[in-house]
């Protein structure tokens, strides 16, 4: 079959040079008429072996082998370079305390001045700034008007307020009532002394101070019903409860004490608790 291929492809192309050669169709007429057959000879002997021919392309990469055993251990490698500085580290805990260090050297000399005295002077303004205030805080409470007062006195715990309005003793006292106070009550020497210091510098002879025996005839006791202690500075023959009448307490110049009626009108004294000023 292949055979008959090659004689066939033969044949045609004889058929073709010979058109080539004829250059005309009558010329191909002609000459068609003379065309053989060719047939093929036999086979001759094979020819001498022909030189080694170039090497071919590199064959297609094989597949991948299987994986062999594993070879023994190499040797321990030289050290390699130092390698990049890492990151900053997280801050660590705080340290302890260290020792005391030594004392610095002397500073300058200050400037001379008069610290102490200054701050003597500032301390005793302060007092006063604070007794001021307390007694304005006073007046502006107690005083129906500062005509009325003939200045006032204090302890360290109380307020003596001299009122020159003339008043009968329940009066007087409702009025001391009226701001928080009392009519004064001397209890000990020092604050008898104090408002019969008071009452002269006044000027005035009498007031009425908180000492009656309204409740009780011949016991006397304070405007705040306390009850009269050991001590007193009534008068030579006082109290005598005269006419049948005397259950209230003036108190002279002299700072004596004398039991005089109560309907009576004078002058007189409160006094406040600071702490309730
Ligand atoms: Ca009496
Ligand atoms: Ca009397």
């Amino acid at each position: 079959m292949k055979r008959d291929l090659v004689f066939l492809g033969i044949l045609i192309s004889l058929v073709f040079l010979f058109l080539l050669r004829s250059g005309s169709p009558q010329h191909l007429a002609e000459e068609a008429c003379s065309v053989q057959i060719l047939v093929p000879g036999l086979k001759g002997d094979a020819g001498e072996k022909g030189e080694k021919g170039s090497p071919g392309r590199p064959g297609r990469v094989g597949p991948s082998g299987e994986k062999g055993d594993m070879g023994d251990r190499g040797q321990k490698g030289s050290v390699g370079r130092h390698g990049k500085i890492g990151p900053i580290g997280s801050k660590g805990a705080k340290g302890e305390m260290g020792d005391v260090g030594p004392p610095g050297p002397n500073g300058e000399p200050g400037i001379p001045c008069e610290c102490s005295q200054l701050r003597k002077a500032i301390g005793e303004m302060d007092n006063q700034v604070a007794q001021l205030t307390t007694e304005l805080k006073f007046i502006k409470n107690a005083l129906p008007s500062p005509a009325a007062v003939a200045g006032v006195r204090e302890t360290d715990n109380k307020i003596y307020l001299l009122v020159k309005e003339e008043k009968r003793y329940i009066d007087a006292q409702l009025y001391c009532h009226g701001r928080g106070g009392n009519l004064g009550m001397p209890k000990d020497e020092a604050a008898n002394g104090l408002l019969a210091s008071y009452i002269n510098q006044a000027g005035l002879t009498r007031v009425f101070i908180g000492i009656n025996d309204l409740e009780r005839e011949g016991t006397f006791v304070y405007s705040d019903r306390s009850p009269m202690q050991t001590f007193n500075k009534w008068r030579n023959g006082e109290p005598n409860n005269a006419y049948d009448e005397e259950d209230c307490v003036e108190m002279v110049a002299s700072g004596g004490w004398n039991d005089v009626a109560c309907h009576i009108t004078m002058y007189f004294i409160c006094e406040f608790d600071k702490e309730n000023v």
